[in-house]
């Protein structure tokens, strides 16, 4: 279980003040800023994300903090080490990338977490390829360029309470499934928002002899145009397999020896978006309330908490008041004491005035 950005401080500064910390302790995490330079990578002297990803040594788990900001830049940054790469949310930690490749995932241990990428190269926003098991979660993908991808699991992965989305017009992919020739691939999708303008929500393909491709989708909403889910197997591929349950989609379309296995817990109702560029959901979402909590995790693409009511599908769960993930606390309303006054005084219309003197025997009198 990851720490979070305050607590891992929190837990550093008090490690520091009882001086349980030896000045020659391994690096425990690295920092990166959008104004970063050098190579120390502290928090003290944050680095770039690039510099603070890609020269990260090989320490399983190490923690690559990205602080709020938007980071421009026209490089792919990779992630070769078993390392978690931690933005401080996915809607104030966003990475703007021209790169053919925004961020690739390239070991089996690497995640990465809490961040937008903005992208609009060739190839894919986030890319898994090159090894089984790298993990995606609370991020906002976002492709525009004609034929990308904003989000592409290309080996074994998971990607969990995350949006991605396209907004071409051309041929392109929120979310596209592979694997090649003499590969088995497993990826598993829950929560997550996939929407394209063009094509399919999720286009799963194994190409080439010997491919085996199998796509677990849950508590996810999967919108294209005209076509949702696309399984396809073409070049002796053995099987592409797309199960989906307690999840929110319309048409399915296949090729070649392509399944699609829709469950009995789906929805095919408009999940009534925000806005169209927008996947948060509204309060009138059929998809509030009909996700499955075994297949949750304890905060959506937001941050917040999953447990309002039962889990939604999809990236977002919806939240009445909206739980502020940064900026200041807000102010609770407080209701003032009602006001006293004396033995002789009566409130009338928020003030103290004097009583009347009755006339005795009034009442009785009518
Ligand atoms: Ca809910
Ligand atoms: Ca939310």
């Amino acid at each position: 279980m990851k720490l979070k950005w305050f607590g891992v401080l929190a837990a550093a500064g008090a490690l520091a003040a009882i001086g349980a910390v030896p000045a020659s302790a391994a690096v425990v995490a690295r920092y990166a800023s959008p104004a970063g330079t050098g190579t120390d990578c502290s928090k003290a002297a944050p680095c770039s994300l690039e510099t603070a990803v890609e020269s990260a040594p090989t320490t399983i788990g190490l923690e690559v903090f990205v602080a709020p900001g938007t980071y421009v830049t026209g490089d792919t940054i990779t992630a070769t080490e078993p390392i978690h790469v931690i933005g401080a949310g996915s809607s104030r930690t966003r990475i703007e990338t021209s790169a053919p490749v925004g961020i690739h995932l390239s070991n089996p241990g690497a995640t990465v977490s809490d961040l937008g990428v903005d992208h609009t190269g060739t190839d894919s926003g986030i890319l898994v390829l090159g090894a089984d098991g790298p993990v995606i979660e609370r991020v906002i993908a976002t492709s525009h360029a004609d034929g990308s991808a904003a989000c592409s699991l290309e080996r074994d992965a998971t990607l969990r309470d995350s949006i991605c989305t396209h907004d071409s017009t051309e041929a392109s992919y929120s979310l596209r499934a592979r694997a090649v020739a003499g590969q088995a691939n497993a990826i598993t999708i829950n929560n997550v928002t996939a929407k394209t303008t063009w094509g399919a929500g999720l286009d799963a393909r194994a190409a080439g002899a010997g491919a085996e491709l199998t796509v677990t989708v849950r508590n996810s909403i999967l919108r294209g145009a005209p076509t949702d889910v696309y399984s396809a197997t073409s070049a002796g591929a053995n099987a592409s397999y797309v199960s989906t349950d307690f999840s929110n989609h319309g048409a399915a379309a296949i090729g070649g020896a392509g399944v699609v296995s829709a469950g009995l817990n789906n929805s095919g109702s408009d999940p009534l978006f925000l806005g169209p560029t927008d996947f948060h959901l509204t309060a009138s979402s059929p998809a509030i309330d009909s996700g499955w909590r075994d297949y949750a995790s304890a905060l959506d693409v937001d941050g917040e908490p999953r447990n309002i009511g039962s889990v939604d599908m999809g990236a977002d769960e919806f939240h009445p008041v909206p739980v502020p993930t940064g900026g200041p606390a807000p102010v609770p309303h407080v209701v003032p004491p009602a006001k006293k006054c004396g033995k002789k005084k009566k409130l009338k219309k928020g003030k103290c005035v004097k009583k009347k003197k009755g006339k005795k025997g009034k009442k009785g009198k009518k």
